[in-house]
């Protein structure tokens, strides 16, 4: 078959878009069904979020012995994961392994940009349109797009003008960048930027971070890992990976599950202090009623602002730091001496929420009519998170309705992983999924393993096309957003809200109630013969038409 400029398009039985951690298990996985696969990455590396964000000091906040995949036993044994908390480069050499080790390149095209991804209705087949020209028809379309993979730029007068580099965070060059002796400028204050900034502050002759909200942060405590533990952690890794799954964020760690009321103010004292000490995000598990109840959260919260006090020396610079919202709202980020950071005498922090950016010039930024002269600019400004990246393909179901209008009002996809009027497409830790609230990489495995299933299902029954029913859709997002406002959830501007992207409506996307309730739900599912799911005869006239 060709189209109208003379280029055949190529079959295949499923599409995968995105080579990141959910793209590779997806093509290891549908391989197994016996099935003939092409993934489309656009980056010219494997890796995902892992190839994209090569900023300095960029490291993932979950530890590596649980931030890994889990289907393969002797790969899990066989990996050497060298700190608790693995940096950038090491998880992008992990996934590179397991690209090579299992095969996988041969079904990868890089550098190949999605641009769209049309349905032929009667035939249930997906035309995936590519910026290279290039066309595959596809009877299934997995898209593996990321939650955190559509880089935001928010628009800043003159911007283009400036005369240094500028660089996003999430689209880091490949090779080094050495800021020694530049005057340096951060806009934002989030995860990335947090990482970024120490290491940035030594290199820098000066460095100004301009900080819309102050963002809560704990300490990583980030060591090469104990001989010991690592032995201890890969004899058990079966039954770690099980107990893990079993809890609300599927890491391991302590869930108190005490409320903040029920011990002395010493205690709680006490069990802070020793979560501060551990380090990590498990300080939200100090207490089970830290996200949900107002006086625990605040309680939370004031230990933090007075840690915050503590370290950093000059007092007008502490407050600036101390956020005024609620701690665990938005995502709680993990630093390596980002607080005492602001104690070096070539670090300014300037606050851009009383007075926005002005403009970018030439030379610098301008904040209250005054400019901060910059040599380099560093864009640490987040993402338009977990529906960016699929908005940005020109995705058409049913009738020609595009998921992006479909969505216009927020995302609609029953267990996160797909919508109504789009059969035979799947997404790995879409809205509604428990993704971005939970240890990312055991919820692909699950999300794959469960979409894998649902193919399978299909195949087996002589089916052309599966696709969730409308109410079955309604009911997860209603349940989903009733859930979330039992939480503190919407009590901030975050960007699980929507909140960081102008004009996006502001609904909670992740799937709140933890990965057990998901996992549970999706078993029954599964266990009902796909109930909630449209299973459709095939068009035998269409079949053949192919
Ligand atoms: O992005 P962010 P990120 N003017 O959205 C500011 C994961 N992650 O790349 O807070 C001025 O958190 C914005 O201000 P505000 C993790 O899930 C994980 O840092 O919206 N400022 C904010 O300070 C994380 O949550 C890891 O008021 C503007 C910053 O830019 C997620 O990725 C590492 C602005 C954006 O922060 C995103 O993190 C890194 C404007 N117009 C990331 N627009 C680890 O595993 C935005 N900002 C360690």
């Amino acid at each position: 078959m060709a189209d109208g400029t003379g280029n055949a398009a190529s079959h295949v039985d499923v599409v995968v878009v995105g080579a990141g951690f959910a793209g590779l298990y997806a093509l290891y996985r549908l391989r197994r069904l016996g099935l003939n696969i092409r993934l489309l990455e656009a980056g010219e590396g494997v890796g995902g979020t892992w190839y994209w964000n090569r900023y300095p000091a960029a490291r993932c906040d979950t530890e590596s012995l649980q931030y890994s995949y889990q289907f393969s036993e002797e790969l899990q044994q066989d990996w050497a994961w060298s700190e608790r908390y693995a940096t950038q480069p090491e998880i992008e050499r992990y996934l590179n392994h397991v690209a090579d080790r299992f095969d996988l390149r041969r079904d990868i095209r890089l550098g190949t940009l999605v641009e769209s991804i049309v349905l032929d209705e009667p035939a249930a087949r997906w035309t995936v349109t590519t910026s290279d020209g290039g066309r595959t028809v596809a009877r299934y379309c997995v898209m593996a797009t990321g939650c955190l993979s559509s880089p935001l730029t928010p628009r800043f007068e003159g911007l283009e003008s400036f005369a240094g580099p500028t660089y996003h965070t999430a689209r880091w060059p490949r090779e080094k960048i050495d800021f020694t002796g530049q005057r340096v400028g951060v806009l934002g204050t989030g995860s990335s930027a947090m990482q970024a900034i120490p290491l940035i502050a030594e290199q820098a002759s000066q460095l100004t971070v301009f900080q819309r909200s102050a963002n809560y942060a704990v300490p990583a405590w980030n060591a090469p890992l104990d001989a010991g533990y690592l032995a201890w952690f890969k004899a058990n890794y079966v039954e770690n990976r099980k107990r893990a799954k079993k809890l609300v964020s599927g890491f391991l760690c302590y869930y108190n599950p005490q409320t903040s009321f029920e011990v002395s103010a010493a205690d709680r004292e006490r069990e802070y202090e020793k979560r501060w000490r551990e380090g990590g995000i498990g300080y939200l598990a100090a207490f089970s009623d830290i996200t949900t109840n107002d006086e625990a959260n605040r309680l939370a919260s004031d230990f933090v602002h007075r840690k915050i006090r503590s370290i950093v020396e000059d007092p007008a610079i502490a407050e600036m730091l101390i956020p005024n919202s609620v701690i665990g709202c938005k995502r709680l980020c993990v630093h390596a001496g980002y607080y005492a950071t602001y104690n070096r005498p070539n670090v300014a922090l300037i606050d851009v929420k009383a007075n926005p950016v002005e403009r970018v010039t030439p030379t610098g930024v301008v904040v209250a009519g005054r400019e901060y002269p910059v040599d380099a600019l560093v864009l640490a400004t987040g993402f338009d998170a977990m529906t960016g990246a699929l908005n940005k393909i020109d995705i058409r179901g049913r009738s020609g309705l595009s998921l992006k209008e479909k969505w216009a009002e927020g995302p609609r996809a029953y267990l996160g992983v797909a919508s109504a009027g789009f059969p035979n497409l799947f997404i790995i830790t879409g809205p509604g999924s428990p993704s971005v609230l939970t240890n990312m990489v055991p919820t692909i495995e699950q999300h794959v393993d469960f979409i894998a299933g649902c193919i399978d299902h299909v195949e087996a029954g002589g089916y052309g096309a599966i696709e969730p029913e409308v109410a079955a859709e309604d009911a997860w997002v209603a349940y989903n957003d009733e859930v979330a406002h039992r939480t503190l959830r919407y009590e901030c501007a975050s960007w699980y809200l929507g909140a960081n992207v102008p004009g996006k409506k502001r609904v909670f996307m992740p799937f709140v109630a933890g990965l057990p309730a998901y996992i549970r739900k999706c078993d029954e599912v599964v266990a009902a013969g796909y109930a909630g799911f449209i299973l459709a005869p095939v068009q035998q006239k269409a079949m053949g038409a192919l």
